[in-house]
């Protein structure tokens, strides 16, 4: 959590507390901006808050329109879900994208480009169902990880990297910062968390990525977050999981 402890966090994110996740996008751009927040299912139930609240909020006991899955940030009477629609209105109250309508759909354009990549990158361990194991759908996985790495993670890139070089190489959106690049900056790193031996077949075509990345992992706030123990690890309980198995030779 950023901001004074003493006043009330302006923003109450509520996510699954062991995973960084697509909570993970939403936490980068409130850290990005400053903002105060809360991050509510990190903190224990003994001080009214921890995972119960977030399921509270999940069933729409706490007002607003209920949403289906987290994140979901609530911002006084707003209550929002769908990353991709969070981002974008943290991105006009904290000046996250170039101002005016074109830049604002095409940074959200972008981001849900962004959702779907990461949600073929989850779908490599859970292809049939998130409701059984990953030992369940061992085959299955097998399959479509192979076509994630040789085909799909390419496609993706490739346009992210193209629409970064028509841009000027610097930046995705009005050639300035916007919310966009923490979230492909976060997806390299799982990426490369998750198939580091595709990874380092797929650099050579990214080099405007991996410098967008290091641009972005170095702006102030972002680096001191980074550094911080708010910042959860990757892991095999998350989206981006490392199985060697599923790393297979990008070709
Ligand atoms: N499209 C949504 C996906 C939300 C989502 O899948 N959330 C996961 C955690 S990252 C979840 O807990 N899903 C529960 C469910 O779908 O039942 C977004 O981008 O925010």
């Amino acid at each position: 959590m950023t901001g004074s402890q003493a006043s009330p966090a302006r923003y109450a994110l509520h996510y699954w507390p062991s995973i960084p996740g697509r909570g993970e996008l939403v936490r980068l751009a409130l850290e990005e901006a400053g903002a105060s927040y809360d991050d509510v299912a990190r903190r224990p139930a003994a001080e009214g808050a921890g995972v119960p609240v977030m399921l509270r909020v999940l069933r729409g006991e706490l007002g607003g329109l209920r949403p289906l899955a987290p994140p979901v940030l609530v911002d006084g009477e707003l209550v929002l879900a769908q990353a991709a629609c969070i981002l974008d209105h943290l991105a006009t109250q904290h000046d996250l994208v170039a101002p005016g309508p074109r830049a604002r759909l095409e940074a959200l354009q972008l981001q849900l480009t962004v959702a779907d990549l990461i949600g073929e990158a989850h779908d490599t361990h859970h292809p049939i169902g998130v409701s059984l194991h990953y030992e369940e759908q061992q085959p299955e996985a097998a399959r479509r990880a192979a076509l994630f790495v040789r085909e799909r993670a390419p496609k993706f890139l490739g346009y992210l990297e193209d629409v970064l070089a028509r841009g000027g190489g610097m930046h995705l959106v009005a050639a300035r910062f916007s919310y966009v690049e923490l979230s492909v900056a976060h997806v390299l790193d799982g990426l490369a968390y998750a198939f580091p031996r595709a990874f380092e077949g797929w650099r050579e075509s990214i080099p405007g990525l991996l410098a967008l990345r290091e641009r972005t992992w170095a702006r102030p706030r972002v680096a001191a977050y980074l550094a911080s123990p708010r910042r959860l690890p990757f892991s095999e309980h998350g989206i981006f999981r490392r199985y060697p198995e599923l790393d297979v030779d990008p070709g």
